[in-house]
């Protein structure tokens, strides 16, 4: 985190960008395995939202087969940005806690109209670079990325206000080892920096990390967190809609955030994609609280 700023807590009990439900309850499962004491525990102030501001969606139906459940993840990031740009009016840090991937849209876009030039670190498995047209799924968290780089549907390329929010040489990807070959095209196509897990076992998640710190905060004023649970491997997060083989071990996931920690770079964060209908008893919750705390701080020794 850049300065010590209070915390607000920003929970996203959303599911609908996603292929299968359960991570709705992802909020709850992350602050049941004991997110606010934690966080307490290391001199946070913590502020918890509660998820009113989000609409009922239930009667919402409107739905394609490109861009699946538009009409609820619409309607849900609309309401989020607006929350997260009150959080950080107030002079807070927002964490989201998702929830599905599709929340980012609300949140980068918050924090884009915050910063002017901001910088995004990605970890994920996935690139979150389709457009409804090269989307194998039509699943709206598979497009999150694309969206805030202008591509795809005006319904999400225009939330939080129309074009743009990012450049996308203040991008950086880590974790990728599952890209759809139309997110391969862009990521060559816009230069964006991408240390997929290939690179990762090369150099080394230290290596990584510096490289991806620089890419996400020369030039810009201010860095936005967005971590999908799945980049870490399944065997540490089986509580994830998407897993996928060949991930980040636990240490390489919390040396990440302990890097950020020490950089002090991040000005707003998600940490998205805990499933807990998925998990295995509360493994995954937990991981993520224990990673929240290293971003935050925790120390070894
Ligand atoms: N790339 C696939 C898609 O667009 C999977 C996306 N799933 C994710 N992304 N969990 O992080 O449908
Ligand atoms: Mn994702
Ligand atoms: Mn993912
Ligand atoms: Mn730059």
């Amino acid at each position: 985190m850049k300065e010590q700023l209070p915390i607000t807590i920003l929970p996203v009990p959303f599911d609908w960008g996603a292929g299968r439900r359960g991570a709705a309850a992802g909020p709850e499962a992350v602050l049941q395995a004991g997110l606010i004491r934690r966080l307490q525990k290391l001199g946070c102030r913590v502020q918890l939202r509660s998820d009113d501001y989000l609409p009922n969606t239930d009667a919402d139906r409107r739905t394609s087969a490109k861009l699946k459940h538009w009409g609820r993840v619409q309607a849900m990031n609309e309401a989020l940005a607006l929350e997260a740009a009150a959080a950080m009016r107030a002079g807070t840090f927002p964490l989201a806690i998702g929830g599905d991937h599709s929340l980012a849209i609300g949140t980068v876009a918050a924090a884009a109209k915050a910063r002017r030039r901001l910088g995004v670190l990605w970890i994920d498995a996935h690139g979150d670079l389709n457009t409804p047209q090269t989307s194998p799924s039509g699943n709206i968290h598979g497009m999150s990325l694309a969206a805030l780089l202008g591509l795809g549907d005006p319904r999400f390329t225009g939330i939080g206000g129309p074009g743009a929010k990012l450049n996308p040489g203040h991008i950086a990807l880590v974790g990728a080892r599952e890209l759809d070959v139309g997110e391969k095209e862009l990521i060559r196509e816009l230069g964006i920096a991408c240390f997929t897990m290939h690179d990762i076992d090369r150099y080394g998640m230290a290596r990584v990390m510096e490289n991806a710190i620089r890419v996400v905060s020369e030039g810009t004023d201010g860095v936005h967190l967005s971590f999908d649970i799945d980049s870490v491997d399944p065997g540490e997060a089986p509580g994830t809609g998407t897993p996928v083989r060949g991930g980040l071990n636990y240490r390489e996931a919390h040396l990440a955030m302990e890097m950020l920690h020490e950089a002090a770079i991040v000005t707003s964060a998600d940490l998205v994609e805990v499933n807990p209908l998925l998990d295995n008893g509360q493994r995954t919750a937990r991981l993520a609280v224990e990673l929240a705390a290293s971003f935050a701080g925790e120390r070894i020794l």
